[in-house]
């Protein structure tokens, strides 16, 4: 008798400020569930509608072995497809499913995949100071644990945070983040300069671009960067305007990596084909979960595109083990971002919640040592999630406003 899906419930919970959202796939089998991730910020009430409104009706009673045929039955139910809101729901249910699959088989996801070809999957974490000296004191604090790649930025992505329109805008420009392109250009390569004299070249740094810049200045940032040999730049071009790669392979070697914006295999099977990208950065919950991960990863094996999945602070530690358990079985991996457990107060969002409350409310999660994160052998993801103590922390309906990024006149550019 084949085991089916009984109920599915959702979970969201902030134990750092950040909203998260947890998808919970119950069973016919007693005491067998599985957690997936559906984080999405933002708009964290629209997709836990999505999921129990759409998704729960047209799943119960429905077969939990069949991962494969329930991601397409949830991919083209609505017609319309592969947006930001219905991937993110379909992700939960599609990551619960291979926790639960796990769980059944009796070991964890990665064995599913066929087993592990590295031992440990090395990390980078965020740095971002408003000085070199104190980049350089974040730097060798992470380089004493063992870290090895590093996000470099200055005043989060050029603008800092500060929503106010400066005196050298126009009279009446609304509030936002402004950001000048050319002083971030020009600040963003005198810090690597400085950087490299200091530190050397021993460190692999990566800076993230954040699309925040005409596609013309990014062309010309690439090739001044080339001299202090990033890791990767990231994100360079907004994802409608990747055709800039073409020119900016004939003018830099700097390593490229673009994808967190990415929704669906429509919008990067021609970068990684024509190899314009070096590292592929989806957000696996934002493309739909493990199941369209593993065929990206594979697809991208044949043409020696590397692996360097989103693993930001918006994102469930379902997420997070999602990517580490994909990391541990793809020969093409590249570096894992992992924005850590309550990293010191180095990142540019400030977190909020008690100390340790993500671990009163995750259990389990892969744990990070000298560099490397490592997942738990528990069967499954191995994530286990306290409910009493997830509701303590109710996500919130602030506006979002670090996106409200301008331009020095005063009109929005891409966040
Ligand atoms: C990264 C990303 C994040 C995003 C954040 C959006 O490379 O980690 O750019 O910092 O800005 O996930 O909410
Ligand atoms: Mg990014």
């Amino acid at each position: 008798m084949s085991v089916k899906i009984r109920d599915i419930e959702v979970i969201n919970t902030a134990p750092e400020g950040i909203n998260l959202t947890v998808v919970k796939v119950l069973t016919t089998e007693p005491g067998l569930y599985g957690l997936g991730c559906a984080t999405f910020a933002y708009r964290w009430r629209t997709v836990t509608s999505y999921v129990l409104d759409y998704l729960k009706p047209l799943l119960v009673g429905r077969n939990v072995e069949d991962i494969q045929e329930l991601w397409q039955l949830m991919h083209q139910n609505a017609y319309w497809r592969n947006g930001g809101i219905e991937n993110n729901a379909i992700a939960g249910v599609d990551i619960a499913l291979w926790d639960i699959k796990g769980k059944m088989a009796n070991m964890p996801v990665y064995q599913l995949f066929g087993g592990a070809v590295r031992k440990g999957v090395p990390v980078y974490r965020h740095v971002d100071g408003a000085t070199v000296d104190e980049i350089v004191d974040q730097v060798q604090y992470y380089q004493d644990l063992g870290v090895r790649h590093l996000r470099v930025q200055s005043g989060g992505y050029g603008g800092g945070l500060e929503m106010k329109a400066p005196s050298s805008a126009p009279e009446g420009a609304y509030d936002g983040i402004y950001l000048n392109s050319r002083e971030y250009m020009r600040k963003t390569v005198a810090l690597f300069d400085a950087l490299r004299d200091r530190l050397g070249f021993g460190i692999d740094f990566v800076h993230d671009v954040h699309e925040r810049i005409a596609p013309a200045e990014a062309v010309e940032l690439a090739r001044e960067l080339e001299p202090y040999k990033l890791f990767f730049l990231e994100d360079a071009l907004p994802v409608n305007q990747t055709e800039y790669f073409e020119r900016m392979r004939q003018v830099s070697t700097v390593p490229l990596a673009e994808g967190e914006l990415f929704n669906n295999e429509a919008m990067y099977r021609d970068l990684i084909a024509r190899r314009l990208i070096d590292f592929i950065r989806v957000h696996v919950t934002q493309i739909g979960g493990i199941t369209p991960a593993m065929k990206l990863a594979i697809f991208a094996e044949q043409f020696g595109v590397r692996t360097a999945w989103h693993g930001p602070g918006d994102m469930s530690p379902l997420g997070h083990a999602a990517n580490i358990h994909i990391d541990m079985a793809v020969p093409n991996f590249g570096v894992q971002e992992w924005s850590g457990i309550r990293p010191p107060n180095f990142v540019i969002q400030e977190l909020k919640g008690p100390e340790g409350a993500l671990l009163d409310v995750f259990d389990g999660l892969p744990e990070f040592r000298k560099g490397y994160v490592y997942p738990n052998e528990r069967p499954g993801l191995g994530i286990e999630l306290n409910e009493k103590e997830a509701a303590k922390y109710p996500n919130s309906d602030e506006v979002t406003t670090w996106t409200q990024t301008r331009a020095q006149d005063g009109s929005l550019n891409l966040p």
